[in-house]
């Protein structure tokens, strides 16, 4: 691993009287609150919110020694007087507290950067392969591990993914490689972040609820390339000229996966066969995962395997056994000819245009949530083909109807029981229910995580 800096943590977070504020105690705030703590530094961590999303240990912190937790508001002088910021990547940048800590000159780092860093220090032959991009990274990232541990690399996966990297750093756990889902809001304020292997899925407008426009989005996902070195590898989408755009320029080798074209990793659809280096990897057919857009992440995770160094024969191995993630079109259920799919991680109408397209059989289509501010209209010509019907809920429920009324049939759902009971009743023998609503769950749930397993658990006991 390699960092701009050394140290595991700035010399200066040491300094007697220093102490560090860390913003945010979900997961990352309070793993990273523990690893600082561990190091001998001194921690003030706060969370705006009465409830933090990581509650239970959160309270926890509060009786590990060198940490001072508040729960329910941030100290903004505590905070201005701070050594440094460590930042949970749910927390805008332009929060009132992080604009309260710029104006205070006082450094701000993600907790990405912190554990890149702390990993940097205490396991300096670990190597990364970072995967972002606006759809697929988490399957990408999940199948880059399980590709690595198939060939007997000791492998793991962290990041956007669940696993703070921070907490990893905190572990005792040696492995050679890793493979970290970096998300654009991990990417912003980490200034050592510097994987030897970086894959790019694709790249459509997403999060602009938090972005003023696509454009500040996708400079974050630049920042990939911030400490690009001539050894650096990029796996490119070659079919996608904005990945392609965005990548220009960065120092290191670049190779391409395409769904057509030949290219290092592409797809042969008349042949229906991956191929990888030139050579036939895998038919269509061993891979175990519904939809084109799969079969991009695949080759994308082969290609990084591949340079490596892992032989194809391994790869090939690697992606037969290989299986959905739970909330990522995973089939959950044949209930009486009816094909349940839980979809839930499509929080954006880029990931909900994949999973329709995907659909072999006519589907009823749950669609709804908390808007995030693309219209839905862009989805009309492609749920004319197969979609059975719409069913609009949530907060989004009223624009749903507005954008797609009179292009679909259309009902509105009131509860989320509700909403699966309307679906339970207009699928008929050989359809699917899909589960891929194309906004956030955080009107109705904690988290895309608790929808989906709020849909299982129903389709469960049917
Ligand atoms: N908060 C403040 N002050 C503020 C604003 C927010 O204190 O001004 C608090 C909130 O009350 C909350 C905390 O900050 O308690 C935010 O924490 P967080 O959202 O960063 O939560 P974590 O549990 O640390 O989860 C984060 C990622 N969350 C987000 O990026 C929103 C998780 O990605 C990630 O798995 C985890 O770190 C470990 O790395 C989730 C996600 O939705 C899955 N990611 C987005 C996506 O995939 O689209 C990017």
């Amino acid at each position: 691993m390699e960092r701009k800096e050394g140290g595991l943590v700035p010399n200066t977070w040491r300094r007697a009287g220093s102490v560090v504020a860390i913003i945010g105690l979900g997961k990352s705030g309070v793993a990273a609150a523990r690893l600082l703590a561990r190091e001998g530094v001194r921690v003030y961590a706060s969370d705006a919110s009465d409830h933090p999303y990581a509650g239970a240990a959160a309270e926890a912190l509060k009786s590990v020694p060198w940490v001072d937790v508040e729960i329910g508001r941030h100290d903004l002088a505590k905070i201005r007087h701070a050594a440094g910021v460590v930042v949970s990547p749910g927390v805008p940048p332009d929060a009132p507290v992080l604009t309260a800590a710029r104006h205070a000159g006082v450094e701000i780092v993600s907790e990405l950067d912190l554990g890149f860093r702390a990993l940097a220090a205490l396991q300096p032959g670990t190597r990364s392969i970072a995967i972002t991009g606006t759809n697929g990274k988490t399957t990408t990232t999940a199948l880059v591990a399980h590709l690595l541990s198939a060939a007997g690399l000791r492998s793991t996966t962290a990041g956007n993914i669940g696993r703070p990297v921070t907490d990893l750093a905190l572990a005792n756990e040696r492995y050679q490689w890793l493979s970290l889902e970096v998300s654009s809001f991990q990417l912003h304020d980490s200034p050592n972040f510097a994987p030897e292997i970086g894959i790019l899925t694709n790249l459509a407008p997403d999060h602009l609820d938090r972005y003023p426009s696509a454009e500040a989005y996708y400079g974050d996902k630049r920042l990939l390339f911030r400490n690009a070195s001539g050894d650096d590898i990029w796996v490119l989408n070659g079919d996608d000229t904005l990945v392609l755009e965005l990548a220009r320029g960065a120092a290191g080798r670049h190779v391409c996966f395409s769904l057509g074209k030949p290219m290092e990793a592409w797809y042969e659809a008349s042949a229906r066969v991956l191929r990888l280096g030139g050579e036939a990897l895998l038919q269509r057919d061993e891979l175990h995962l519904l939809g084109d857009h799969n079969v991009a992440n695949a080759l994308a995770a082969a290609l990084a395997v591949h340079e490596v160094g892992v032989p194809t024969a391994l790869i090939a191995g690697g992606l037969r056994s290989f299986r959905a993630l739970p909330h990522r079109l995973e089939p959950v259920r044949e209930v009486r000819g009816v094909l349940w799919i839980n979809d839930s991680k499509a929080t954006n109408i880029a990931a909900t245009t994949v999973a329709v397209i995907a659909m072999q059989r006519p589907y009823v289509l749950l669609l709804g949530g908390r808007h995030k501010g693309e219209p839905y209209t862009s989805l009309a010509p492609l749920l004319a083909e197969r979609c059975r019907l719409v069913i609009a809920y949530g907060e989004a429920g009223p624009l749903v109807e507005q954008d797609l009324k009179g292009t679909v049939p259309l009902e509105r759902g009131t509860t989320f029981e509700d909403v699966m009971a309307r679906a339970a009743r207009a699928a008929q023998p050989g359809d699917a229910v899909l589960l891929s609503p194309a906004c956030s769950s955080y009107d109705m749930f904690k988290n895309y995580e608790e929808r989906g397993a709020t849909f299982r658990r129903i389709v469960e006991a049917r």
